[in-house]
């Protein structure tokens, strides 16, 4: 049975570049302007173990990695989060607010590694158990303006390494996910100038009853 002071889960996704890190303080603020008592966390990471498989996932190794192994690493680093952050953080009224979460395997290696969305849902299950995020928000634009925007950066991690189409299968695959699931998964257009990206993502937040004041 649920409890009665169980708190909100809210994932920001999106390609790189789109603007996850810019809104994601945005987000906050608003949360608490409204009384929630926000955790802000990311994936892969959120835990030692975590950051350290985020580490080995991102790294510039010459070796290449196994896209089964990439997969069960993203499942690991989350059930260690879920089981040391998220979930204790839920059930303590709080309202956890992730960087990027389990759509983002649905994206990435489903989408852009082709894997079978079969395994990433049997994992899914295995490792949230029915725990899905109550709001998702995809920042969408087009692979060039995230590229473009992301440029600016540092040297790419190993899978901004990828090319175009990887990125242009990633970015169907976040659509697909929101016209599979309108309920809990919605889009911003997050090629606007800031303002107006905000404009639309407090939107959002109210159209799906995220803001009601916590007393
Ligand atoms: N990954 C995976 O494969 N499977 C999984 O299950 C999970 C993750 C959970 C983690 O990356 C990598 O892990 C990611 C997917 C994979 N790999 N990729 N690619 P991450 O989430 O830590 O980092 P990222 O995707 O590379 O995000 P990012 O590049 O940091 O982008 P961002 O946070 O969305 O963008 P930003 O830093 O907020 O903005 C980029 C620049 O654009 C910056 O200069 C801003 O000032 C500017 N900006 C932002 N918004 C605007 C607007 N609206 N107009 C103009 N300029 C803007």
């Amino acid at each position: 049975m649920k409890n009665e002071k169980q708190g909100k889960f809210i994932t920001l996704e999106g390609i790189e570049g789109v603007g996850k890190t810019s809104n994601l303080r945005f987000i906050k603020e608003l949360l608490e302007s409204s009384g929630h008592d926000c955790v802000v966390t990311r994936e892969p990471g959120g835990t030692n173990l975590g950051e350290a498989l985020r580490g080995l996932l991102l790294s510039h190794s010459d070796e290449n990695m196994s896209a089964d192994a990439e997969l069960l690493m993203m499942f690991a680093a989350r059930a260690e989060h879920l089981s040391k952050v998220i979930l204790p953080a839920i059930d303590n009224g709080q309202t956890v607010l992730c960087d990027r979460f389990t759509e983002a395997t649905y994206a990435y290696q489903g989408g852009g590694r082709r894997l079978d969305v079969d395994k990433i849902s049997e994992l899914e299950d295995w490792v949230q158990g029915d725990l899905r995020p109550n709001l998702t928000i995809i920042l969408d634009a087009p692979v060039e303006v995230g590229r473009a925007r992301a440029s600016s950066r540092s040297e790419p991690d190993r899978i901004e390494k990828e090319q175009d189409d990887f990125f242009q299968r990633v970015r169907k695959a976040y659509i697909e996910l929101a016209e599979h699931y309108p309920d809990r998964i919605c889009l911003v257009d997050a090629s606007k100038e800031l303002a107006e990206v905000q404009h639309q993502i407090h939107e959002r937040l109210g159209e799906y009853d995220i803001l009601t004041t916590i007393d």
